[in-house]
């Protein structure tokens, strides 16, 4: 469990208690490194946490010591991909669902795609379009019976979501996704919600869709998709982006247009005082309000407060 021993000071996010797990279990001392850095990147900087900060930054430079002595690199372990874009998505699956195959259709990544199991051997990203934001997909080996990659479960729990991508064509589609949920329960790791059935495309797989929506019901979406075909694909990267929890927001410089090309990014729930902040870090302090702006509704240069909460495509005009 978490922290018997000390007091758990309050508002550890997920993102911090996923590195925690992390260096829990990290064997090398590079692993612990790269999740001692995680964890004071993630922990949130308040007064409740500044011991937790500093000990955390203790064991960071006893660990920094140790490695200049042996000479050893401080590279971040291979299977560690840094976050890119509005959110990185996970793809678990079983071997030969099409995982690579769908990484390769979505994005310029070059996934290795086969028709043998095992030949994805380290995390392979590749950018996603939606609309305007861009969503990175990993590409991972297989959740398997046979092997699997002692780390995949950490890359797993360290993503923003996890998606289960099966392959409608494969006989034991339910011992694979059976294991694979016992897998991630096992590690403490987040049972995806959204389930991609792939290879739609294959005479005799809606069977099969049919089958597995029975089976598990409402446990999960079903979204029955083709690498192959490109179907349904636009409406993967519509539920991700949904799923990832996150909305859009433009600014607006006052007595002009909106700069709609770029827009920034915030978790749902999130203010206009955060967006102020991710705009300019003064104007978060010296915000005196700001003016919402929508591009459907009849939202025209609304005064909204601090507090107001952002929705996706709001567009904002900030008075300091
Ligand atoms: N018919 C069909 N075959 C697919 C589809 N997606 C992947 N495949 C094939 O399934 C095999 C495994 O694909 P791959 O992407 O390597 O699966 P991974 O092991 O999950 O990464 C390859 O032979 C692919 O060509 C699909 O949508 N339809
Ligand atoms: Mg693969």
């Amino acid at each position: 469990m978490l922290a018997a021993k000390r007091p758990m000071p309050a508002n550890l996010t997920p993102d911090y208690l996923a590195a925690e797990e992390e260096f829990k279990s990290a064997q090398s001392h590079d692993e612990k490194l790269a999740a001692l850095e995680r964890m004071l990147a993630t922990i949130p900087k308040h007064k409740g946490t500044e011991k937790l900060q500093a000990d955390i930054k203790r064991r960071l430079a006893r660990l920094r010591k140790e490695s200049q002595k042996k000479g050893t690199s401080h590279a971040a372990p291979f299977w560690l991909v840094r976050r890119e874009g509005a959110g990185q998505v996970a793809l678990v699956g079983p071997p030969n669902a099409g995982k690579s195959s769908l990484v390769a259709r979505l994005t310029h990544a070059h996934a290795e795609v086969a028709a043998y199991p095992f030949t994805t051997r380290a995390p392979m990203p590749g950018m996603m379009n939606y609309e305007d934001v861009q969503i990175q997909l990993l590409d991972l080996p297989p959740v398997s019976s046979e092997f699997m990659e002692r780390w995949l479960p950490q890359v797993i729990r360290m993503a923003n979501l996890g998606v289960l991508v099966v392959g409608l064509d494969d006989p034991s589609v339910l011992e694979d996704i059976d294991f694979i949920l016992q897998t991630l329960v096992e590690h403490r790791t987040p049972v995806p919600e959204l389930m991609l059935c792939n290879k739609i495309d294959l005479p005799g797989t809606a069977d099969t869709l049919a089958a597995l929506e029975d089976l598990y019901g409402p446990r999960f979406r079903y979204l029955p998709v083709s690498a192959a075909t490109g179907a349904n694909l636009d409406r993967f990267a519509r539920e991700a982006f949904a799923a990832l929890g996150i909305v859009r927001m433009y600014s607006k410089p006052p007595g002009k247009p909106a700069d709609l090309s770029r827009p920034y990014i915030l978790r749902r729930g999130q203010t206009v005082q955060d967006a102020a902040k991710q705009v300019h870090k003064d104007f978060a302090d010296n915000l005196r309000f700001a003016r919402l702006y929508r591009e459907s509704s009849a939202h025209s240069g609304m005064m909204v407060e601090r507090t107001h909460v952002v929705e996706d495509r709001d567009i904002l005009e900030f008075h300091i």
